[in-house]
């Protein structure tokens, strides 16, 4: 799963997708994921800055895919987006991660949730048990969600870490995130009942919804790759919805 960005990318991304791949590929029956032929790595221009974009995606028992990706725009800004959906048939949240930074400055925007996709909105709770678990985490630059971020949890980290400190705090935080879901899921069992099933369609619909409403990343894809196929890769490659029934 080596990846060329990767090595030529922020230091903490690169960590941390080192990290998301080692805990998917220790607690994880991985298989593969098929990747829309053109959507694998991409290269577009922005600006005359040339925009690069390698997936990869997997997908496991309790998972319908697990999706990585690493992105960098011109030699400067460096991006690692992270979602694992879970299949529908079992009560999961979503994992989501979202880092933004400069190579060779400071990471601008890290955001890291275990999103709850139940109709009482709230986590499962063995989840809220295992969580609250945690260390107390005190960040010195906290950042506010955006009107679409009511789908985040209680235990949603956005922040701009300052250091080097708050930056392994944040890779550490992460980890734990990832291990106690991958815990989780893989002692979870199926759902069975029909109306169950569709209540998780429904919530990992909403999830998909709000996320495509980020105008921050819609506008960085749109200016190198214009507003259809920008369209298109947000609703197929990074927030694609699960059937309406099955
Ligand atoms: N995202 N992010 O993934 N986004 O994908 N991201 C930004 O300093 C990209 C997710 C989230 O304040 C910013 O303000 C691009 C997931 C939130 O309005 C940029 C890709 C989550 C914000 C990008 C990508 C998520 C945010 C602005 C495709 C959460 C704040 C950075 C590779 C689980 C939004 C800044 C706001 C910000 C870009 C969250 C440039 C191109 C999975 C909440």
């Amino acid at each position: 799963m080596q990846s060329s960005l990767r090595s030529r990318q922020h230091h903490l991304i690169c960590q941390l997708a080192d990290c998301i791949e080692e805990i998917w590929q220790n607690y994880l029956e991985l298989s593969p994921y098929t990747i829309p032929k053109d959507l694998g790595y991409i290269e577009g221009c922005l600006d005359e800055e040339k925009l690069v974009i390698e997936n990869s995606c997997y997908q496991a028992p309790q998972f319908r895919k697990l999706h990585l990706e690493l992105a960098q725009i011109g030699n400067g800004l460096d991006i690692l987006h992270c979602v694992m959906f879970p299949n529908v048939n079992y009560n999961l949240p979503v994992f989501g991660a979202d880092l933004v930074g400069r190579k060779g400055g400071a990471i601008n925007a890290a955001i890291a949730d275990l999103s709850p996709v139940s109709p009482t909105r709230s986590l499962p709770e063995s989840y809220q048990l295992a969580l609250a678990q945690l260390p107390c985490l005190d960040f010195s630059q906290p950042r506010g969600l955006p009107e679409w971020g009511d789908i985040f949890s209680d235990f949603c980290l956005f922040v701009r870490p300052a250091n080097a400190e708050e930056e392994a705090m944040f890779l550490q935080r992460v980890r734990d995130f990832l291990t106690i879901h991958c815990q989780q899921a893989s002692a979870s069992l199926p759902l069975a009942s029909p109306e169950d099933i569709l209540a998780v369609i429904a919530g990992q619909r909403n999830y998909c919804t709000k996320q495509q409403q980020n105008d921050k990343t819609r506008r960085i894809l749109e200016k190198s790759f214009g507003a259809d196929w920008t369209e298109r890769y947000m609703t197929t490659m990074l927030f694609d919805m699960p059937m309406q029934g099955i």
